[in-house]
Order: C-alpha cells, then sequence, then structure tokens
C-alpha cells in the first residue's frame, strides 16, 4: 500500500478535514453582526408616522420598525445634543462621562463603544454631526460637520481636513456614508454611526421637497395655548412658537425690501448666503409668495401664533422627510448588497422636540416630547421579537447593548444596561425607573437646570439653581402635564415615596 494511502495518515487527513468543517461552521453561526447607528438631531416622535401619524408619513423609518422593533418608552438622560452624543458612546451618565452641556469639550480618552468595537476587529466610521469639540477618537474614517453645520453646501472635517461639500446637507451625509459603505475593507465587519444635523433649528428644508404638504393645515396640539399655572419653571421659558420664534431667521420671511429687521435676520441672511444661484431660485419660487401675503395680511395675535405655527410645521416636516427618503437609500443599499440579514441598523434621534406641545419649540425640558427620543431598531439574524418593546430603555443603554451583540463583555463601569435579551425573547429583569438631569443654564432657552424620576406613571422633577421648585405629574391621568400635583394633601405619600426611589437612582448612578 502507498504511504499515502496508510489509514493512519487518512485518518489524520480527515480527522484535519473535518475540523476545518468544524472551524468554518464556527466562524459562520459566529458572525458578528454590521452596526448602523442612524441618529438625527431634534427629531420628535411625533414626526414618524410609526409613532404618530397626524402629521406626515415615514415609510422608510417606519419599515425599520415593522421589520424590527419599535420602542415605545424610548427616553434620553439629558435633553441636549452633546450631552446625549457622549452618553449614548460611553453608556454612562453626563456626571460621570463629563458632558453636561454643550458647552463642554468632550474628553475624547475615554472609553466608548466604537473604540471597544475598533479593538475587537470592526471597521468604525462616523459620517455627519459630531458637536463634540473634540477631535473624534475610535474611527478609522470620520467626516463630521463644524458645530451645527449648515443645511446648504455645508463644510466637513474629514480626517482633520476641511472640506466644502456642495448639495444638501440629508443627501450628502447619505452619499458620504454609502459611499465609505462601498469603499470599506469588505472583509472586517463594519460600525458605521451616520448622523444627520437634520431636523435642527432653522428646518431648512430640501429644495426638491418646498411643495410637499402644500395645502395642508397640520392639527394644533390641545395645549398650544397653555397657561403654565403652577409651573413657575415652564413659564420661564424663552422657546415659545408665538413670542420668541423669529420670524426671518425661523420661519424665513427674509422680505425684499427689508422691512422686517427682526433679531436674527442677519444670521438667516448668511445662512440663504451660502446657497447657489440654483439653490436660490427654487428657494425663492417658494418662499416669496408666501412672504407676499404674509406682509399684506398683517396678522396679529392668535391669528399670528397659529400662522407660526403651521409655517414652522412645513418647515420641520419637509426636514423629516428628507431625512425619511435617505434612510430609505442606506436600507436599500443593504438589501441589495445582502447584508440586510446582519446589519443592526438603529434609528434614533440625540433627543425629542417640541411641534407646538406647551406652545413650544427646542427641548430640554423632562416632559415627554423632549424626554423621549424615537427608537426603532432592525436586525433580522439576531432580534426574534416582533412590534413594540415596551420597557422603559434610556440612551445609557445603546452601548452596553451593541457590544452584547457584538458578543463583547460589556465593562463594568458602563451604566446602562444591554436590552439584547429583551430582543432576543429571554427572561430579563428590567429598571421600573429612570433617572434625568438637564444642566445647562444659563441657555437660549430659559430652561432651569433640573433632574428627576420617571416611572411607568409618574413623573417628579425638581428644578434649582436661582429657582426650587418640585413638579409632580400623573401621566395616566394627565398626559399632556398641564397639572402640578406636588405640594396636594392626597400625592403626599406617592411623593415621598418617589424621592425615596429618586435618593436610590442616585445612589446607583454614583451621583454626588
Ligand atoms: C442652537 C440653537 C438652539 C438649540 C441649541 C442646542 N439655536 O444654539 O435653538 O437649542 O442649538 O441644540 S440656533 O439659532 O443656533 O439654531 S442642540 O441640538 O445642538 O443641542
Ligand atoms: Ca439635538
Amino acid at each position: 500500500m502507498p504511504k499515502l494511502f496508510h489509514p493512519i495518515v487518512l485518518a489524520v487527513f480527515f480527522l484535519f478535514l473535518y475540523s476545518c468543517q468544524e472551524k468554518m461552521a464556527q466562524t459562520h453561526t459566529t458572525e458578528v453582526p454590521n452596526i448602523i447607528f442612524i441618529m438625527t438631531d431634534d427629531h420628535a416622535y411625533q414626526a414618524m408616522s410609526a409613532y404618530d401619524d397626524r402629521y406626515l408619513q415615514t415609510p422608510n423609518l417606519d419599515r425599520i420598525a415593522k421589520e424590527g422593533v419599535l420602542f415605545t418608552n424610548s427616553f434620553v438622560s439629558n435633553s441636549i445634543c452633546a450631552p446625549s452624543r457622549a452618553v449614548m458612546l460611553t453608556g454612562k451618565h453626563s456626571h460621570l462621562n463629563g458632558q453636561r452641556d454643550n458647552f463642554t469639550r468632550f474628553d475624547s480618552s475615554q472609553a466608548t463603544f466604537p473604540k471597544y468595537l475598533q479593538q475587537a476587529g470592526y471597521q468604525t466610521a462616523l459620517i455627519g454631526k459630531w458637536h463634540l469639540k473634540s477631535q473624534p477618537t475610535g474611527f478609522d474614517h470620520w467626516e463630521v460637520l463644524i458645530g451645527q453645520g449648515n443645511y446648504y453646501n455645508t463644510d466637513f472635517i474629514e480626517n482633520g481636513q476641511r472640506k466644502r461639500s456642495e448639495g444638501y446637507v440629508t443627501d450628502v451625509i447619505t452619499d458620504k456614508s454609502l459611499s465609505w459603505l462601498e469603499t470599506r475593507d469588505k472583509e472586517k465587519p463594519f460600525c458605521l454611526l451616520l448622523h444627520h444635523k437634520a431636523t435642527h433649528r432653522i428646518w431648512m428644508p430640501d429644495t426638491a421637497l418646498l411643495n410637499q404638504f402644500a395645502g395642508i393645515d397640520f392639527p394644533v396640539p390641545d395645549n398650544f395655548f397653555d397657561d403654565y399655572k403652577d409651573r413657575e419653571a415652564a413659564a420661564a421659558h424663552v422657546m415659545g412658537i408665538y413670542r420668541d420664534m423669529d420670524l426671518v431667521y425661523d420661519l424665513k420671511m427674509m422680505d425684499k425690501a427689508g422691512a422686517l429687521q427682526t433679531q436674527y435676520r442677519k444670521n438667516y441672511e448668511n445662512m440663504y448666503g451660502r446657497m447657489n444661484a440654483q439653490q436660490k431660485a427654487a428657494w425663492d419660487a417658494y418662499y416669496l409668495p408666501i412672504i407676499d401675503q404674509f406682509m399684506a395680511a398683517d396678522l396679529q395675535g392668535e391669528a399670528l401664533a397659529l400662522w407660526k405655527y403651521q409655517r414652522y410645521m412645513q418647515d420641520y416636516l419637509k426636514c423629516v422627510q428628507s431625512v425619511d427618503n435617505n434612510v430609505g437609500r442606506v436600507l436599500d443599499y443593504l438589501e441589495e448588497q445582502g447584508l440586510a440579514e446582519n446589519t443592526i441598523v438603529v434609528y434614533t434621534s440625540d433627543q425629542g422636540f417640541y411641534l407646538g406641545e406647551h406652545g413650544w419649540f427646542d427641548k430640554r425640558f423632562m416632559y415627554e416630547q423632549s424626554l423621549r427620543t424615537p427608537l426603532a431598531m432592525r436586525f433580522p439574524k439576531g432580534i426574534k421579537i416582533k412590534g413594540s418593546v415596551n420597557q422603559m430603555v434610556q440612551n445609557i443603554d445603546y452601548a452596553p447593548t451593541l457590544l452584547d451583540f457584538a458578543g463583547l463583555d460589556i465593562p463594568e463601569d458602563m451604566q446602562g444596561l444591554s436590552f439584547k435579551k429583551i430582543l432576543t425573547g429571554e427572561d430579563q429583569a428590567w429598571r421600573e425607573s429612570i433617572y434625568y438631569h438637564y444642566y445647562e443654564f444659563p441657555n437660549e432657552h430659559g430652561v432651569k437646570k433640573h433632574y428627576g424620576i420617571r416611572t411607568d406613571r409618574y413623573k417628579l422633577i425638581h428644578f434649582y439653581e436661582d429657582i426650587d421648585e418640585w413638579e409632580l405629574f400623573d401621566l395616566k391621568t394627565d398626559p399632556e402635564e398641564m397639572f402640578n400635583l406636588y405640594g396636594q394633601k392626597a400625592y403626599d405619600t406617592l411623593t415621598t415615596d418617589l424621592k425615596q426611589q429618586l435618593t436610590k437612582l442616585q445612589k446607583v448612578y454614583q451621583v454626588n
């Protein structure tokens, strides 16, 4: 018998083949997921039709929820941009990651989930809004807006170099993301943070969508004319649609004669000035007739308030529509490339926003519209449940959850919880309350510093610094948070109990 066919040699050969197959099977079944984390800026859940279809349809955002899950109790821990981004990256509350407000510079030597993924062999990228001042770390590739960036022909810093990109920002960020996906190293798993500027103030729509919603009268929230009775901190706001929105800057009424010399007209002229001739022509064709009508109507009081609300909604919702279209492009790309099954797609916003509730725009307050944020997630290969997730999740949970799905250990110092087991249908004990703390004061919108606790049914808030006010709401009987129950005899026991729970949360989260 030739030596090659000796039974021992053959046995060793087959054993070797078997072990190779085993290895391949193992790498196949343990194949780590890709991640696309899409985050918009100031997107109100009220403007995502999976949550609320009174205003517009968002078929592509809804598609993530339909093919995956929609979180119906998704909250932030500090409703403002840079802090929210720092929480998302670190999995820690603001007092531990150090980013309490928009003015601070993010300490980017900290551990973040993209860094952990990068160390584990992921290819990582960040494209779009960053807003953390320090240079991004933990990304193989990054292209970020400078500060808030611009809606038209915005500048980016691309791995250290400043470059202007012609076009509408939501399209441009998506183009850049798709081209990075196309040119990435296809042998490695990837994690892409795709962070839109939209739908941030001053809500400049894409010229291609200006005629969307023509003739539509959007429903006005019941508490649009809120009187802020028994809510001293709310009364101190500077974010009223009627009183504080600038006719030229926010609402684009830049009359050619220059009659409307509002406080922020110059800022608007600068933004308009960034557009090229074609963009300006399309812009003017839409806004000039509205400006003429507005000047002729000479609206006052309630009529002016409602007109402002409708104008605001028109622009805001068109910005959402661009986001929806562009998210559709990303989802289509994943399908075409055969990546949809094994890619986790997260859609969220850095916080919620007011669409006229309490008469407001902006965010910051611990009231529902800005405490909540949209959250939908799709991962066909890994998510075993369908429909809605009702557990209270918070943006501190994103980092641990994504690391968990990537098969990595969750660092002990992360404060969030992984909600992976909820999504794979396994038993998982969950929190019964969330902790919130907003620190940016003084600020342009007059929102006081405050912290608080929200349970399934109740919310207790303490406003402090130049004020000392407590507010208590029963979200079941008063979902619009109009009746402050704090101090009423019948609620004393409940208040004491909530204060104790709040103290416990502060201990757990190491608040000093
Ligand atoms: C800017 C806006 C504010 C907004 C903050 C924070 N003014 O300062 O209205 O509250 O950003 O927004 S603007 O005139 O510059 O538009 S955040 O989302 O970045 O936190
Ligand atoms: Ca924001």
